[in-house]
């Protein structure tokens, strides 16, 4: 048993003074590169991380859901019926309940409704739901859905709803966009779903067809070293939602469903219709739809040596022209390229968070020392770095 899990066993039993009937949990992701093109319909290329919420879980004799976290000083407890009443929580609110138990509740009023699942399930027995988690939250790797996937795959067992993986990361991001209500897109539930150890999903988010890529990171001697700059960040509030709009503004300009629909060879004319800033939003998704798909391709035909480049190209592009980054993001991959790193990049949504950076395996303590030197010399919080691999996604444990 991990820490983790022994939490997670150890506040169901302090809860039910009895044993959970099973203990399931699901990873936080990286995102390698493809950042804000998921809610464009575009392409991006995630892993698995190591780290790991644990949700231990027992069926009830009535038909109410208590949720209880390590995280959290009480339970939250509801009627199963009452979700209905309680979500979707209205655009621009707060969640009727603490935002911790919405992801969860959340979960389990989304899988009530979600399409092909089983009769008795839509009904569902009464739970009691435990979470302990080691990943770090606010950090741009996906802690939110960590809770998802833990707590959808463990209702997917316990009510025998029948979903299959991509069916229950929809069931996780209408929890997060409804529930909880930040507008995200469905990369970080489709990473936490789906994860393998050694590869990166290659998501079409327009179609959902994922596929495997091997890094073969570890195989060119190299590190992916995680630089979690500790500025917390939240999606439900400013930037990402209004990044979002200019995106779907864009889209309508051009004319098209989306910005899928865009190439390279279109922004010429994107650039004489619309203003300046539209302009520089619609051309952060449009490159980095080809990074991603360029990624590919290098990872498949040669190494992760040679995608450096693409990763440094796509900061820059985050940094001016959908200015998601911080000072400390840019600092983090600024220190670490200085010091050697093959390619480096804020992940995630912005405006805070983590970046990462492709370091060789034996210059993880150097680019380390380095970035933490660059931060004390900018007076930032020290922040805190790891090297991840990538890793299994949501599974039942036990
Ligand atoms: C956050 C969101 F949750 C994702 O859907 C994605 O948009 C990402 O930001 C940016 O690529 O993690």
């Amino acid at each position: 048993m991990t820490p983790t899990q022994n939490a997670a066993r150890e506040l169901f039993t302090e809860l039910t003074r009895h044993a959970p009937e099973g203990i399931w949990s699901a990873p936080g992701r990286v995102n390698l590169i493809g950042e804000h093109t998921d809610y464009n319909d575009g392409f991006v290329l995630p892993f698995a991380i190591p780290h790991r919420t644990v949700a231990a879980v027992g069926r009830r004799e009535d038909h109410r859901i208590r949720v209880a976290s390590t995280f959290a000083d009480e339970p939250v407890e509801v009627e199963l019926d009452d979700l209905d009443r309680l979500f979707p929580t209205p655009t621009g609110s707060t969640p009727q309940v603490p935002e911790w138990a919405a992801y969860p509740l959340g979960v389990a009023w989304a899988l009530r409704q979600a399409d092909g699942i089983a009769a008795s399930a839509a009904v569902g027995s009464g739970l009691d739901i435990a979470i302990a988690s080691d990943v770090p939250v606010g950090a741009g790797l996906s802690s939110s859905a960590a809770i998802e996937g833990a707590t959808a795959s463990a209702l997917n067992d316990l009510w025998a709803a029948g979903l299959d993986r991509p069916a229950l990361a929809r069931v996780g991001r209408r929890a997060e966009n409804e529930a909880v209500g930040a507008p995200t897109g469905i990369m970080d539930q489709m990473a936490s779903m789906l994860g393998e150890p050694d590869a990166a999903i290659f998501l079409d988010c327009r179609t959902l067809d994922a596929n495997l890529v091997q890094v073969g990171i570890a195989e060119a001697g190299l590190a992916i070293l995680v630089m979690d700059t500790r500025v917390k960040h939240a999606h439900s509030t400013g930037g990402y939602g209004e990044r979002r709009a200019a995106c779907e503004r864009g889209a309508e300009i051009m004319g098209v469903p989306s910005l899928r629909d865009v190439s390279v060879d279109d922004l010429p004319r994107a650039q004489e219709l619309m203003d300046d800033v539209t302009f520089r939003r619609v051309r952060h998704v449009v490159t980095e739809n080809q990074r991603v798909l360029d990624t590919v391709r290098v990872l498949r035909e040669g190494s992760a040596r040679d995608i450096g480049d693409l990763l440094v190209a796509s900061h820059a592009s985050m940094r001016d022209d959908f200015e998601i980054s911080v000072p400390e993001l840019d600092t983090a991959v600024e220190a670490a390229l200085a010091a050697g790193a093959v390619g480096a990049r804020m992940t995630g949504g912005g405006f805070g968070g983590a970046a990462i950076a492709l370091v060789e395996q034996d210059a993880v303590d150097r680019v380390t020392d380095a970035v933490n030197a660059a931060f004390a010399a900018s007076g930032f919080a020290a922040p805190v770095l790891f090297t991840v691999t990538p890793s299994a996604g949501a599974h039942r444990d036990a």
